[in-house]
């Protein structure tokens, strides 16, 4: 399994590709650095960096010549004439720069098909979200022992980054959502100096990122005890996430499991209060493709990683989401989240 050959048999002769997104760079070469760029061609494998990285760049990448000076100078120097590169990753600077600088090249944006092997992830890919994911799931356990009422959401979101952190994960994935009582209306409530107290509900999102990929996860709990609208809208997400899981299959259209979700939400009465999509592929970045989302085109293959997240949002009174990742079998799916969503009460 050669990512780069992979990628370079889908050129002709005579195009070379760019590639400067941190997440691409990891996946094609090994590399961690963004402060570099890949060029990928039919017999080139150039890594072009500066001084800081190059015995980093030689060791990680393998089967990559380490260019040390600037992009412009490499360009000028490679024979291919048109050149693929991620319009997403790209900043307009660097794209002025280098296409003034070389007038003999022409520069085609390529951003799905440079990303697109991503979608599927391998063997390796999904050892390692799985871990990341299951290293999630202890840090969840240590949280419900640690949180108490009258501590704040920032203190809560620091000690599940600790954890995490402290068992080898490298950074979190995303900024730490944990948002209480009226905060848990917010879908994207980061921690904030409210203190969490009795009767609220407490939404957790968070995930990490061990060995290069990111996990996320999303539990709702329950300070000191629910009320009855607290319980039927735990439940109504509940069931809608199940219905979800038990449909997603590879050849299902992504719109098709996110409606499952949303219809049991609009059949509870709740449909004006799901407005985000149901979820979305995990790897080397928490965004990736395919969307389970309304809008989405996409069909699912053996081997997407999606997260599974419906929610129901009340202003002013709060709300729940419970958010699983699995990866997508011929026959179904695999539930790489294993803490409980049965409602807990701390
Ligand atoms: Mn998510």
């Amino acid at each position: 399994m050669d990512r780069a050959q992979r990628l370079a048999d889908k050129l002709a002769d005579n195009e070379g590709v760019l590639i400067s997104g941190r997440a691409n760079i990891f996946y094609y070469s090994g590399f961690t650095s963004e402060d570099a760029f890949l060029y990928i061609a039919k017999d080139k494998r150039v890594i072009v960096t500066d001084s800081r990285y190059t015995i980093q760049a030689s060791q990680q990448a393998d089967g990559y010549e380490v260019f040390s000076g600037k992009l412009g100078k490499l360009l000028s120097i490679v024979s291919e004439s048109y050149i693929w590169f991620e319009d997403e990753c790209l900043p307009f600077s660097q794209y002025a720069a280098i296409s003034a600088g070389t007038a003999d090249k022409s520069f085609v944006p390529k951003q799905s098909e440079i990303s697109e092997m991503r979608r599927i992830k391998d063997d390796d890919e999904i050892r390692r979200i799985a871990a990341a994911e299951e290293l999630g799931d202890r840090a969840f356990s240590h949280i419900l022992e640690f949180i108490k009422p009258g501590m704040t959401e920032k203190e809560i979101a620091l000690e599940l980054e600790m954890f995490m952190r402290k068992c080898g994960a490298e950074r979190t994935s995303f900024e730490t959502i944990c948002a209480s009582g009226a905060r848990s209306a917010m879908p994207h409530g980061t921690a904030s100096d409210k203190t969490v107290e009795k009767g609220d509900l407490l939404t957790l999102d968070f995930g990490c990122v061990l060995d290069g990929y990111c996990s996320d996860m999303t539990r709702t709990i329950s300070i000191g005890g629910m009320d009855d609208r607290q319980t039927e809208i735990y439940s109504v997400v509940r069931n809608a996430q199940n219905a979800a899981l038990t449909k997603i299959c590879a050849g299902r259209q992504c719109s098709e499991i996110d409606a499952f979700a949303r219809n049991v939400i609009a059949d509870g009465g709740y449909g004006e209060c799901f407005g985000h999509s149901l979820g979305h592929s995990v790897g080397i970045e928490i965004h990736e493709s395919p969307n389970l989302s309304p809008r989405s085109e996409d069909i699912l293959h053996a081997g997407n990683v999606v997260s599974v997240e419906p929610g129901i949002y009340i202003e002013g009174f709060g709300g729940v989401r419970i958010e699983d990742l699995v990866v997508v079998l011929e026959d179904g799916c695999r539930n790489l989240t294993s803490s409980d969503k049965n409602i807990i009460i701390v």
